[in-house]
């Protein structure tokens, strides 16, 4: 972190090193931004997209080798390498910085470094953090001021909050006198690093202009480097939607919702529920920051302003009120574009054009074998826009978490919904959490899960089992009766035809109703080994297509399947090596003892 009074100092001081022709400070206007688009699309860095079918809307086409985030160069520079545990790539600080130096020297020539003043978290909560992004990407500087509080009022706040995260940013490609400029300046993979330096809070990311490697505010300074700063103040940044959820008596809760990227999370922060009555709002679709207030309680707040969701499979079908935000002044990335000059992807409602400009900017028609959309393709729109968004969302304190959502992609063994026997349990369900891998190209993995502890495997800053040991420390913290219910949920079971079982989309408003019921123990449960499955019937089928032996499927404990899971997960454990929590590790062993030998009337849950 540096204070108010070292900002200039160090703008100064990056300037000389990155050398760029001019400087210049954000404010965050309206006027600005007309300014700065109309720049990119007299550059061609931006195509306007036709004002009565997308009004104030823009496209851009990355550099083919510059479409997500880059895990294999993305580094924690800790002082031990200890401090980044086995889930991260660890440089040693002084060198890297050395390395990355000589890169950043000069690498802005040409070209303007913005000053982007930003901050995460609504202005006035005891959570939210400033950080200061220089960039010399225009592109990156209108994405940020969507996904964040944007420009000189933020500076305002700095002089009282008097803290900051300094974050360098460069695409990586200076421009000598005369040369042209490329649509999408990048470095090649080898010269990408995103780089963290979670003991000093500090960001440099270099050479890609993507944005998770880019929006430094997002996954590196709202996950990687606040879970750091979380730890040590005992609070949590979490890779988690936040919704509110109403019943029809107009009873209200706020959920959290741990699923890896590209499990849904943004559909489900704005599901609309197919149960008459049933209301979903959204808070966030991607980070929570959560703390304890004195009464124990957890609250979270989302500190971005805006969503940066995949657009690829997005339709008035599949996320109705994501349809509905991006009508409008949004900015899309990778995209299609249609003849009348609007955005297509594959997924999207409607027939499919006969002719499309595809994300490489080529000609593609029906017959093209090449997807016309990059499967990593995003809109970034300001949360502002989105039609259900709650009214508290932007509330300093945060709201009153009642339950924690963990899961992934899981066609065998883990049910529809299964709740945790109290707080350490459901920290044993987060660790082990995780996806199958079913892509046809890495064969020799199929049917393997990728564990994903808390979805955050890509975002701990740290040491994943001091990260796990945290979790159990909020716990303790409170009294475990005012934390929230953990409860693990599978969308994606499938049957032997490996076909899906549960509709899924607004059809899990269903399985959030079980849940928010049993927040207030108002419906019945069954006491398993691995914890509490709805009773038979408990979970409202009216109206559902879904035979009786699909719902027991859904919900029913597979034995084998589990003891086989258990030593999965030892496995994993495994790899966490000693700093693995005992608790954990006591959780497993109760777990696979549960499994052989559980007892409905004697059981004991005590402990939790
Ligand atoms: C992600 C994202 O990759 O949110 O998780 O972009
Ligand atoms: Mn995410």
């Amino acid at each position: 972190m540096k204070t108010y009074k070292e900002l200039q100092g160090w703008v100064d001081e990056m300037a000389a090193l990155c050398q760029p022709d001019r400087i210049v400070w954000c404010v965050g206007s309206d006027e600005e931004n007309e300014r700065f688009m109309s720049e990119l699309v007299s550059t061609k860095k931006a195509l306007k997209l036709n004002p009565e079918k997308r009004p104030g809307s823009y496209a851009f086409f990355s550099d083919p080798s510059d479409v997500a985030r880059v895990e294999n160069r993305t580094f924690i520079a800790s002082q031990l390498e200890e401090d980044a545990g086995p889930t991260n790539n660890w440089r040693d600080p002084e060198v890297l910085k050395e390395t990355m130096t000589e890169l950043f020297r000069g690498s802005m020539k040409g070209r303007t470094m913005y000053v982007i003043p930003y901050m995460m978290g609504p202005f006035g909560s005891p959570l939210s953090k400033i950080g200061i992004q220089l960039t010399d990407s225009l592109y990156v500087v209108v994405n940020m001021r969507m996904m964040t509080r944007f420009g000189s009022k933020v500076l305002e706040a700095l002089k009282e909050q008097d803290a900051f995260v300094p974050c360098l940013h460069s695409v990586g490609y200076p421009l000598e006198p005369g040369q042209e400029d490329l649509e999408w300046p990048s470095t090649p993979i080898d010269y990408k690093y995103i780089a963290h330096f979670p003991e000093e809070r500090l960001i440099w990311s270099y050479g890609s202009g993507y944005g998770g490697n880019a929006l430094l505010g997002k996954k590196c300074l709202a996950l990687r480097i606040a879970s750091k700063i979380a730890k040590d103040e005992m609070w949590m940044a979490e890779h988690m939607l936040i919704l509110k959820l109403t019943n029809p008596e107009g009873k209200t809760k706020y959920i959290l919702g741990a699923f890896p990227s590209a499990c849904g999370k943004t559909n489900l922060s704005m599901l609309i529920p197919t149960l008459p009555g049933w209301k979903v709002e959204t808070v966030g679709d991607d980070i929570a920051w959560i703390w304890m207030k004195p009464d124990g309680k957890l609250y979270a707040i989302n500190p971005e302003s805006g969503f940066f969701g995949v657009a690829k499979g997005t339709s008035y079908q599949s996320n109705y009120n994501a349809m509905k935000a991006i009508e409008k002044n949004t900015i899309f990335t990778n995209v299609a574009i249609t003849d009348d000059l609007d955005v297509w992807w594959e997924g999207i409602d409607g027939e499919v054009p006969e002719h499309l400009m595809d994300w490489k900017k080529q000609d593609w028609t029906k017959d093209s074998v090449t997807p016309a959309a990059h499967p990593n393709s995003r809109f970034t729109v300001s949360t502002s826009q989105c039609p259900v968004l709650a009214e508290e969302w932007d509330q300093p304190e945060g709201v009153e978490i009642s339950a924690i959502l963990v899961g992934g992609r899981r066609p065998s063994t883990i049910p529809l919904v299964h709740e945790s026997l109290g707080w350490k349990h459901g920290v044993f369900m987060g660790s082990m959490m995780g996806s199958e891998l079913t892509a046809a190209t890495i064969s020799k993995e199929i049917g393997k899960v990728r564990r994903d502890p808390f979805a955050m495997l890509p975002f701990i800053g740290y040491h994943v089992g001091d990260y796990l040991q945290h979790w159990l420390d909020m716990g303790k913290k409170s009294n475990y009766a005012m934390l929230p219910k953990i409860f693990y949920v599978n969308w994606f079971r499938k049957n032997e035809d490996g076909a899906f079982i549960w509709p899924g989309f607004g059809e899990n408003s269903r399985v959030l109703k079980w849940i928010f019921e049993r927040c207030d123990e108002s419906v019945k449960a069954e006491l398993t080994p691995i914890g509490y499955v709805p009773a038979k019937g408990s979970i409202d089928l009216t109206g559902l297509d879904l035979t009786e032996d699909d719902m027991e499927t859904l919900r029913i404990i597979d034995t084998d399947g589990w003891l086989h899971e258990v030593e999965s997960i030892r496995e994993y454990y495994h790899t966490i090596g000693s700093k693995l929590p005992v608790v954990l590790e006591e959780e497993l062993n109760k777990l696979e003892s549960r499994l052989k030998f559980f007892d409905v009337n004697n059981q004991n849950t005590d402990d939790y």
